[in-house]
């Protein structure tokens, strides 16, 4: 059931004379996940599973996000840094393919600085940001609105992991869906399949534009995910800490190490905390005892092709697929027709 349960729209006090009042951007948040019913049918069964799994979006407490915003700066993780290069080498040719006054819906939108610095090249008309909580998104939004006070602006949490749904306060606007940095890596590729599939339908008629990150020496690969920083570590680490307070665990975290290697045969990076030594980890209600060196598997983050991931889109409904990458091609970006 989608449920619209929280909508708030506000003005800012008038500043001092001579400073412009800007309107805080609206938000809404549809669906608002229950984390009582997250835990039963997601993480305990995940949990209790040989071998046991976390999903990756449990990385994202407010710690896990700032690690994530750390990781995106060491000079070992390539795909941030790559694809904006991408965008700022190439963005008036992908405005030339881009009617004017889009709407762009943002999905996963975070700080919403990827998409900031694309608003006003390809001319957009409105902006959409959607993420998992509005929590994480008004802030971000209130500080772009202040950069762009003219441009309608809209947060629109949703945990789109499950299905992705945008409320009709999108507005029926042309759309260019907007999904960057290789997110779609961390799904497998019948989830990617089916996820494309939905962002086909949520364009409605409009357009793709997505970054994917590309098979590259695994040497390369290994380090972007084990920093000899142990930012990565750290990250991965601290979704522990999250399970202690969303289920009232009591992993202690340094009985697990951080293990990433790349596996040629599925071309992902794979990531899993391992047990230092033989322990029992309890919850209300439940436990789990884990062997020495046993995993948790906590992610998988793909490498794709650029033939396999055309064919991917062109699978998923889209049409007049068009892709820029940088000189090494390590990392490309996809413009499709939904
Ligand atoms: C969010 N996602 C695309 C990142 C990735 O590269 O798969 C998450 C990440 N995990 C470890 N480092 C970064």
């Amino acid at each position: 059931m989608h449920s619209l349960w929280y909508c708030g729209e506000y003005a800012q006090p008038a500043g001092a004379v001579g400073v412009l009042t800007v309107r805080s951007p609206r938000l809404i948040e549809i669906d608002r996940h229950d984390p009582t019913t997250a835990v039963h049918d997601d993480l305990l069964p995940g949990l209790s599973a040989c071998p046991a799994r976390v999903s990756p979006k449990y990385f994202y407490d407010e710690l896990g996000s700032s690690l994530f915003a750390a990781i995106t700066r060491l000079p070992e993780y390539y795909p941030t840094r790559t694809e904006a290069a991408i965008f700022a080498r190439h963005v008036d040719d992908i405005g030339t393919q881009l009617a004017q006054g889009l709407t762009l819906v943002d999905i996963g939108a975070g700080n919403c600085e990827k998409a900031a610095a694309l608003l006003i090249p390809l001319r957009v008309g409105r902006y959409v940001a959607v993420d998992i909580s509005v929590d994480f998104l008004g802030d971000s939004l209130t500080r772009l609105q202040l950069q762009h006070p003219q441009l309608p602006m809209l947060g629109v949490g949703t945990d789109f992991s499950q299905r992705l749904l945008l409320p009709a306060e999108v507005g029926d606007g042309q759309r260019l869906l907007f999904y960057p940095g290789s997110s779609i890596g961390n799904f497998t590729p019948a989830q990617a399949l089916d996820f494309l599939r939905q962002l086909r339908d949520a364009a409605q008629g409009g357009v793709l534009l997505i970054g994917v990150d590309l098979c590259k020496p695994v040497a390369v690969l290994e380090a972007a995910y084990d920093d000899p920083l142990g930012v990565t570590a750290a990250f991965n680490r601290n979704l522990l800490r999250n399970l202690n307070q969303l289920i009232g665990s009591d992993f202690f975290l340094a009985d697990w190490r951080h293990v990433a290697f790349f596996d040629e045969a599925q071309s992902r990076i794979e990531m899993h905390l391992e047990a230092l030594r033989p322990l029992c980890v309890r919850w209300p209600g439940g436990e789990r005892a884990f062997a020495a060196g046993e995993r948790i598997h906590t992610e998988n983050s793909y490498k794709w092709r650029v033939d396999d991931f055309t064919a991917l889109l062109g699978e998923a409904g889209f049409s007049e697929i068009r892709q820029w990458t940088d000189e090494r091609c390590w990392f490309a970006v996809f413009l499709a027709q939904a």
